[in-house]
């Protein structure tokens, strides 16, 4: 692909980021706030407006329930695009109520997976006001030990509960379903792998694909080939992007290993990924650093690593592929990844009436200044509050 197809791309890829990204975090053993912090969902959605307005690919925003719970959602959508934005996928959260100690809609108690469905249920009402097209799920079903619960018995109640929403999707309505093989449970999850949330939806149907969410999967698992394989069925739905070294770190995104986020958009491009409907969102926690500039940070890693994938020579790498040349293909491939990208995502920001350094931009702006002197008082946002 020459450049000018590559800009062409560029400039439509969107990154969703998350409204959580913005308040505090931490580790379980420490939480450090940090100056300016949002205290409301409409103060996180002003800093997310941020991010966009120095990248110009960020233009939506994913809620977390009852993270941003708000009395109006049509007015929360309304402050987002007065800033720039739009409302983008609504995340439920049925893991942090005393109720779900022992799972959410893979409970063994009826009235128990029956608060979680309504919950859910709840978070299609939100889509209707807010305009939202997906319903993220993500259950911190699972078990501590063996013998704890029955494992097919818990398969039957996630069904059930799938279906239900499933059946109040509106026509242009979907849900993803998010995998992860540990944590909070350590000996079971109830949605462990790609491979159980595929089966999942496909017995759902159209309306429901899976999320691949980068941090989820044991060390060395090869990512990409998911991805290839899930586009190659048209059951890739959506991205939680963020990098990880130990366990689900939610780093930032191509912090850890730009190299695997080249292979994954790489096999995203391949397979028609980035005009298929699949959402990418950054699903990070920055506990260390700025919370802003980290998001812009990954918007930039994230459309850096597509542009290299974008510039693979596909001829070549197929031409090379047929003749069985191992070195040649690999050769092909590296020669994408170790191109320097920042001069052309440079010029393309420039042509778009943009700072060329999104990073320098956003930090002579005074945003954060500001916002840390108005911010006085109330209640900071965090993470699971
Ligand atoms: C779970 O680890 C997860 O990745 C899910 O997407 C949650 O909704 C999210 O983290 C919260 O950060
Ligand atoms: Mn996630």
């Amino acid at each position: 692909m020459d450049v000018p197809e590559v800009k062409a791309i560029l400039r439509e890829l969107q990154i969703e980021v998350p409204s959580w990204a913005f308040g505090n975090s931490g580790t379980r053993f420490k939480v450090f706030a940090q100056q300016g912090v949002p205290r409301d969902p409409y103060e996180k959605i002003a800093d997310a407006a941020e991010v966009h307005r120095h990248t110009g690919a960020a233009a939506t925003v994913s809620l977390h329930i009852p993270w941003d719970k708000v009395e109006s959602y049509g007015d929360l959508a309304a402050h987002a695009e007065g800033l720039g934005v739009r409302i983008g996928v609504i995340n439920s959260n049925t893991f942090q109520d005393d109720d779900y100690m022992l799972g959410s809609v893979c409970h063994p108690d009826k009235a128990v997976r029956r608060k979680a469905v309504d919950h859910l249920l709840e978070c299609v009402d939100i889509m209707d006001a807010t305009g939202s097209r997906d319903l993220k799920l993500w259950f911190a079903d699972g078990l501590n030990y063996p013998g704890q619960d029955d494992l097919r018995a818990r398969q039957d109640r996630l069904a059930e509960a799938l279906d239900e929403v499933y059946a109040r999707l509106g026509d242009e309505q979907r849900m993803v379903l998010e995998y992860k093989f540990f944590e909070p449970a350590f000996y079971a999850t109830d949605v462990p792998d790609w491979g159980t949330a595929y089966a999942h939806t496909l017995r759902l149907g159209a309306k429901a694909k899976v999320v691949v969410d980068t941090g989820h999967h044991a060390p060395g698992t090869n990512i990409e080939f998911i991805v290839a394989f899930l586009l190659r069925e048209g059951k890739l739905g959506a991205f939680d992007f963020n990098s990880r070294f130990y366990a689900d770190d939610d780093l930032m995104a191509g912090a850890a290993d730009p190299f695997q986020l080249f292979r994954i958009m790489h096999e995203v491009a391949r397979g028609g990924g980035l005009d298929a409907g699949v959402n990418f969102m950054l699903d990070q926690c920055h506990n260390i650093e700025p919370k802003i500039p980290g998001q812009i940070r990954s918007v930039m890693n994230v459309q850096e690593a597509t542009a290299k994938a974008l510039l693979v020579d596909t001829d070549a790498l197929g031409a090379a592929q047929a003749a069985g040349d191992v070195l040649g293909a690999n050769a092909v491939l590296m020669d994408a990844f170790n191109t320097d990208v920042r001069p052309l995502l440079a010029e393309l920001r420039e042509e778009q009436g943009l700072d060329p350094d999104p990073t320098a931009a956003f930090a002579s702006s005074g945003y954060l200044e500001k916002v840390a002197a108005e911010r006085i008082g109330g209640a900071q946002a965090g993470w699971g509050a």
